[in-house]
């Protein structure tokens, strides 16, 4: 197992690369520069800067993120191929850059969703992310956009990329005569192109799933289940169509056994990394994100560090979404204090599987 830390980049994050070397078993990044548009070709000395400084530091970087699709891919418009074509081309660049796995999604329009960015957990007087369909109901997707670019600290969050949202009523009636099953469809054909090229140049593209991992505003979603990943990973049938297991993610919904998951997708050696991190359920379609620890939560950190260890040990791993503690400012989610202790507590429980852990 690869412990990772999500960073943003210099100028561009409030955490510095020495801060995270000095965080205890943390070997490297899951990188990203989110300053290129979905559809835009990441250009190679770009990315060979941003690696070398990262290296510079003592760290590896051997997954990148947020490589995010352009929704004409999505849309299955004529226009999909020079994106397609673009897409390709970052992959070549990351591949000669080092880098072994990239996440991404497939989710329409709008990427992760929450109706706050700092809601007060009033037993300790933290905040972390939150959300309440009830909320969501009384509001537009324009409004959403505009609330969660406004609780966001002047940071820019992944997947809510200005560019990405500007043309964002187009683009959602874009959307209403697109099924789950076209969506599906237009991702296949996409998969179809790149992965032959990732097998070539040794890249694993991971999928996030959906999140919450349920439909929002009647759009189709189709990464939110063991089953819609099945079908995912069915669609080119090649070690290099991967899963990034976000457990937070597939966890806002308890009908998702995630130790189960992890041990299918991972027993199918079609997990790409992992995101590990504890959501706590407050009632239908309503959670907020809570510490990592087991008790804190509602999912257990222990079977599911269990579950990586048997089914995918080698894989890359990094908390995820953090709370903001000991009144600490900077991008929601994405603080440095509460993930740093993330990273202690599951290497923690993996240094007590390693010593007294029996694989079945
Ligand atoms: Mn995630």
């Amino acid at each position: 197992m690869k412990m990772t830390f999500r960073w943003y980049g210099e100028g561009n994050d409030a955490i510095t690369l020495r801060q995270i070397r000095q965080i205890p078993g943390c070997s490297g990044l899951m990188g990203v520069l989110d300053q290129y548009a979905a559809g835009e070709v990441w250009p190679l000395e770009v990315i060979q800067a941003y690696v070398e400084q990262v290296h510079q530091a003592g760290l590896e970087v051997e997954v990148i993120e947020s490589v995010n699709v352009h929704e004409d891919i999505k849309l299955g418009l004529p226009s999909r191929e020079q994106y397609i074509e673009n897409y390709i081309q970052t992959i070549r660049n990351l591949a000669q850059c080092g880098v072994r796995v990239i996440v991404y999604n497939f989710m329409p329009v709008l990427d992760w969703l929450r109706t706050d960015l700092a809601r007060v957990i009033p037993e300790d007087g933290s905040n972390s992310l939150y959300f309440d369909e009830q909320e969501l109901l009384g509001m537009t997707p324009l409004q959403i956009v505009q609330r969660t670019a406004a609780g966001s600290n002047g940071f820019s969050l992944p997947g809510w990329e200005p560019a990405r949202l500007a043309e964002l009523e187009q683009v959602l009636q874009q959307y209403q005569s697109v099924t789950a099953d076209d969506l599906r469809e237009n991702y296949r054909y996409f998969l179809s192109r790149i992965i032959p090229v990732c097998e070539q140049v040794g890249i694993r593209m991971a999928c996030h799933p959906d999140d919450p991992a349920w439909p929002i505003f009647g759009l189709p979603r189709i990464a939110h289940s063991k089953e819609d990943f099945d079908k995912i990973i069915g669609l080119v049938d090649s070690p290099s169509n991967t899963i990034c297991l976000c457990t937070g993610s597939l966890g806002s919904n308890p009908d998702n056994d995630i130790p189960a998951i992890i041990r299918h997708f991972g027993g199918k050696q079609r997990i790409g990394c992992l995101h590990v991190r504890n959501v706590k359920h407050l009632g239908y379609h309503k959670f907020r994100e809570s510490s990592h620890l087991s008790s804190d939560g509602s999912l257990d950190l222990f079977e599911i560090m269990r579950a990586i260890w048997e089914s995918c040990p080698d894989t890359y791993i990094r908390p995820d979404h953090g709370r903001m503690i000991w009144d600490e400012q900077g991008r929601p989610g994405y603080g440095l204090y509460d993930r740093a202790l993330g990273i202690a507590y599951l290497n923690g429980l993996w240094e007590a599987l390693e010593k007294q852990g029996t694989r079945a």
